[in-house]
């Protein structure tokens, strides 16, 4: 055992806030000296998932991969934020009860906010059927019904996100 590894799971809907929250969260715990990796959905979906689709199947397998590396890391002292939509309830509660000091963040806003806002107008094309099992449009998000940490990206600044990651993480301010 090497010092205190944890996993940090943001999950929600595409456009919710999720990679950015968790890379806001990374920039200031390294900058506090902890020891801290990022595992970020279109990251490893470019690199340790390469070629998985959206099916339930796949996402599935996505996130089982993406909790075996953060165990591998946690195991050996290193805070992991993962950010993926991880969309299954049940899949999530499966993954995250076999990692170390598991905290379940739900990246909140409303369907109608990360569609107006659509980033990468994603949204509009999968409001024109364009994108087929789009998550929130055409396949499903199961919400947490318990999160460790309920963030309403709608209602709350980045900043105020991340002080209450590091408040619920046992950080000083
Ligand atoms: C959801 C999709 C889809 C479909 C492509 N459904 O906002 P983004 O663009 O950058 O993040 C989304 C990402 C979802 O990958 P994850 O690995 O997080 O998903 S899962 O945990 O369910 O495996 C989105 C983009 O890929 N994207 N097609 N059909 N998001």
């Amino acid at each position: 055992e090497v010092g205190t590894g944890r996993v940090v799971w943001f999950t929600g809907l595409s456009g919710a806030g999720k990679s950015t929250l968790a890379s806001a969260l990374h920039a200031e715990l390294v900058s506090r000296g902890v020891p801290v990796e990022l595992l970020d959905g279109d990251a490893v979906r470019e690199n340790l998932s390469k070629g998985l689709g959206f099916s339930r199947e796949d996402r599935d397998t996505n996130v089982r991969r993406i909790g075996f590396v953060a165990g591998l890391l946690a195991k050996h002292g290193v805070t992991v934020l993962v950010s993926a939509i991880s969309p299954y309830a049940d899949t999530r509660r499966e993954v995250l009860s076999t990692l170390p000091n598991p905290t379940e963040v739900f990246v909140d806003a409303p369907l109608e906010v990360v569609t107006e806002r659509d980033v990468k107008g994603l949204y509009l094309r999968a409001m024109a059927g364009e994108i087929p099992h789009f998550t929130g449009v055409s396949d499903p998000y199961e919400a947490p019904e318990t999160p460790d940490l309920h963030l309403r990206t709608d209602q709350i600044s980045v900043e105020e996100g991340v002080r209450r990651l590091l408040a619920h993480l046992g950080y000083e301010a």
